[in-house]
């Protein structure tokens, strides 16, 4: 623990590194070979993905910064005062701003696995916040950790937007909110996003901005792989492709070879035929109804829905 100024405390809590080399040669060489979304995000995906939320086409971002701007004060009538407000994966501590603003919590905690990306948007935040103490926790949200004795009140509003959500696979996504009921902790509820099913050109057109920025995102997983991991793929020899997949109401993300390719990865070389899609993200979609109900099965009680006047986002509030 480490007093990093009059309202910042830093806890690292060291989150176990895995063998990335060892996961990704196990995911490229299944019959469907796949690439886990984190992958994306090295620094130039996160200014990518940055560049993804102000295209014309990405609505989730806007729309859900607008619900939060217009809903503010009726999700903290519903909610009552909160003394902590806790966000896993906080990355920037950008749309908390909004809460901080309207609701004057006495405490923030982002959890984040990123110690630089966590120091750097908390400093920024303590200083602009003077009057709530900022407890920045380096962890992986994703893997179990214990919380720091003088961490451990429970009664905290988790604060989990952009419809991260739909990045988790049904099995995992439940285990994930299960695991935020428990963060929460008793007295203690959940204020997270969840992106709606609509028009499938809509979504789409979200997915293959006119830009490229979201083709550049796809691609960037393998210049990452290149750069940290020592593979070597060869990027011109990929294309980005997006499509909503209606069957499993999700946008489905893929890389395509464009040409037979031997592509080494550690002291392994994985061939991939033309044609081969390497699959690297599902961005699922939900209903309002569908949602809620698994609030309810993950331990919640839902406390509110709001939606935009277009039906493209939702907030939700539930309870412990
Ligand atoms: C971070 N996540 C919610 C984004 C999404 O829409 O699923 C990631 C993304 N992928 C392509 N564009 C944005």
């Amino acid at each position: 623990q480490q007093q990093l100024g009059p309202n910042l405390t830093f806890y690292d809590l060291y989150p176990p590194t895995t063998d990335l080399l060892a996961e990704v040669q196990q995911s490229l060489s299944r019959e469907t070979p796949s690439l886990h979304p984190k992958f994306f995000y090295d620094e130039a995906g996160s200014s990518l993905f940055d560049a993804i939320t102000r295209t014309p086409e990405y609505y989730p971002t806007r729309t859900e910064v607008a619900l939060l701007q217009r809903y503010a004060g009726d999700i903290h009538d519903r909610l009552g005062q909160p003394h902590t407000i806790a966000e896993p994966g906080a990355g920037g501590c950008e749309k908390v701003r909004l809460l901080l603003d309207a609701w004057a919590p006495e405490h923030y905690m982002p959890l984040e696995i990123s110690r630089e990306c966590l120091l750097g948007a908390s400093r920024k935040l303590a200083q602009d916040f003077p009057a709530v103490q900022i407890s920045a926790v380096c962890a992986d949200y994703c893997q179990a950790f214990t919380m720091p004795q003088s961490l451990s009140q429970p009664g905290r509003v988790v604060f989990f937007p952009g419809s991260t959500i739909g990045n988790f696979e049904p099995r995992e996504r439940l285990a994930f909110l299960q695991g935020l009921h428990g963060l929460a902790g008793p007295g203690g509820a959940l204020l997270i996003g969840a992106d709606l099913q609509k028009d499938p050109a809509r979504l789409d057109a979200a997915y293959n901005d006119s830009a490229g920025h979201t083709a550049a995102f796809n691609l960037n997983a393998l210049t990452h792989l290149n750069d940290s991991l020592g593979c070597q793929f060869d990027i011109s020899g990929f294309r980005h492709l997006a499509f909503y997949n209606a069957d499993h109401e999700r946008i489905e993300m893929h890389l395509e070879c464009l040409q037979d390719q031997q592509v080494a990865v550690g002291d392994r070389v994985i061939s991939l035929p033309a044609g081969t899609r390497i699959h690297t993200e599902n961005s699922y979609k939900f209903t309002v109804e569908g949602f809620s109900a698994l609030l309810t099965r993950a331990g919640f009680q839902p406390a509110g829905c709001w939606v935009d006047d277009d039906n493209l986002f939702s907030l939700h509030l539930a309870l412990v």
